[in-house]
């Protein structure tokens, strides 16, 4: 037994036979690989060389999110509620899994449907980003994507959507990277991506010529990528605890919406295959099927920031239950702006304008042309209309779905 101090809190470490470690005396959920030489655990970022590691890395967690208990409550949404579709990080799935996920993102993609999300991107613009209706916007977007993924084939109703936590490195023990891979959505630099479509003939990835709202994109072939290095993590934890520390919405969104979901955007790739396009490249984003797996993360941790929020109102109102509207105020923090309107700022000068309150009707499912107001801005039609409104896209439980880790600390 080994005991060591950090923080003010005491560790005891047994790590002879079975693994355990004790944080003031509560004992942490820990594993260590088959050597014994890396050790994980899910209330900290990463894998550790040593357990005594491990649990300084666990206090640190603490310590920033300033929740310095131990938070040992991991109560996993799935448990409870199985009815819901469950997301998972893509790199714990199993190779038949990933495949799984892989080839109906492919299907989609030959039957033509896909497309139609890269064009939703690239007509967005300000009305899905630069504003808190971003959080909303993404999540109604990636679950109508999910939904067509699952409706590909009576084997894929189960599909879900994996988060890429970019947070990690994501590499095996032998340091190879476990989600870029030639048998996945490819490497880093240039990818040529090609299948066998369902009518036996060899497919490839086109990024579909079309003109957006700002920019023409040009026909071609593949995905441009950044030559990042794959076995590194995008962006660091910390960044993720800046942010998820913040108690106002309008600061969190805002924040959040900059390195913490940019960054890793930037490091994949400007624009994702576009080299005109202004940083982010709303345009062609959408091209790279990573782009799905890195807003799904951002959806979690949006999920996540609202459970931080629940945990703090309980605490601040014992005995008490959570009242439903504490969604919106949570949505907006500030409780005098009744009217919820989206708020103005240098961040979001014209989110008013731009559709950003707690009830107005997202485009392009609301049937509307977006703000370009070109015809082929409207890609809903009247018959379809749906009024899909921030205010009723709060809680990720209301579309049937969860995340695996919702974790309030440890990513
Ligand atoms: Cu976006």
């Amino acid at each position: 037994m080994d005991t060591i101090g950090h923080r003010g809190n005491r560790i005891d470490i047994e790590s002879d036979g079975n693994l355990d470690i004790r944080i003031n005396d509560v004992s942490i959920e820990a594993e260590g690989n088959e050597e014994r030489t890396r050790f994980a655990t899910p209330m900290a970022f990463g894998e550790f060389d040593s357990p005594g590691e491990l649990a300084r890395a666990v206090v640190d967690t603490q310590t920033a999110l300033e929740e310095p208990h131990l938070e040992l409550d991991d109560v996993t949404d799935s448990e409870e509620l199985p009815r819901l579709d469950v997301r998972r990080n893509v790199a714990d799935l199993a190779a038949e899994e990933r495949n799984r996920f892989r080839d109906a993102v492919f299907l989609l993609k030959e039957r033509g449907e896909y497309d139609k999300y890269i064009k939703f991107h690239g007509f967005t613009t300000n009305l899905g980003h630069s504003g808190p209706a971003f959080y909303p916007w993404h999540r109604v977007f990636l679950r109508k994507f999910e939904r067509e993924l699952q409706a590909t084939s009576l084997e894929n109703v189960d599909i879900t959507l994996p988060y890429w936590d970019y947070t990690s490195a994501n590499v095996d023990e032998h340091d190879v990277s476990k989600i870029w891979r030639e048998d996945f959505f490819g490497l880093n630099g240039y990818v040529r991506l090609t299948w066998i479509g369902e009518d036996g003939e060899e497919k490839t990835w086109i990024l579909p010529g079309y003109r957006a709202t700002d920019v023409d994109v040009e026909e071609r072939e593949g995905i441009r990528r950044n030559e990042f290095s794959l076995t590194s993590r995008f962006v660091a934890p910390t960044v993720f605890n800046d942010a998820l520390r913040l108690r106002d919405f309008r600061l969190f969104a805002r924040e959040f919406e900059g390195r913490p979901h940019s960054g890793a955007h930037v490091v994949l790739g400007v624009g994702n295959g576009n080299d005109q396009g202004p940083p982010g490249g709303f345009a062609t984003a959408v091209n790279d099927p990573f782009f799905l797996l890195l807003h799904c993360n951002i959806d979690r941790m949006w999920a996540k920031w609202q459970q931080l929020m629940r945990d703090k109102w309980l605490a601040d109102n014992p005995d008490m239950s959570y009242p439903v509207t504490q969604l919106a105020e949570d949505y907006y923090w500030d409780k005098s702006d009744r009217a919820h309107t989206a708020p103005h700022s240098i961040h979001a000068p014209r989110a008013k304008e731009d559709r950003h309150n707690l009830t107005d009707a997202l485009w392009p499912w609301d049937a509307s042309r977006s703000h370009s107001d070109r015809s082929d801005s409207q890609f809903v039609d009247a018959a379809d209309r749906e009024i899909i409104r921030p205010l009723d896209r709060l809680n990720h439980h209301d579309l049937g779905y969860t995340y695996d880790n919702l974790n309030p600390t440890g990513f």
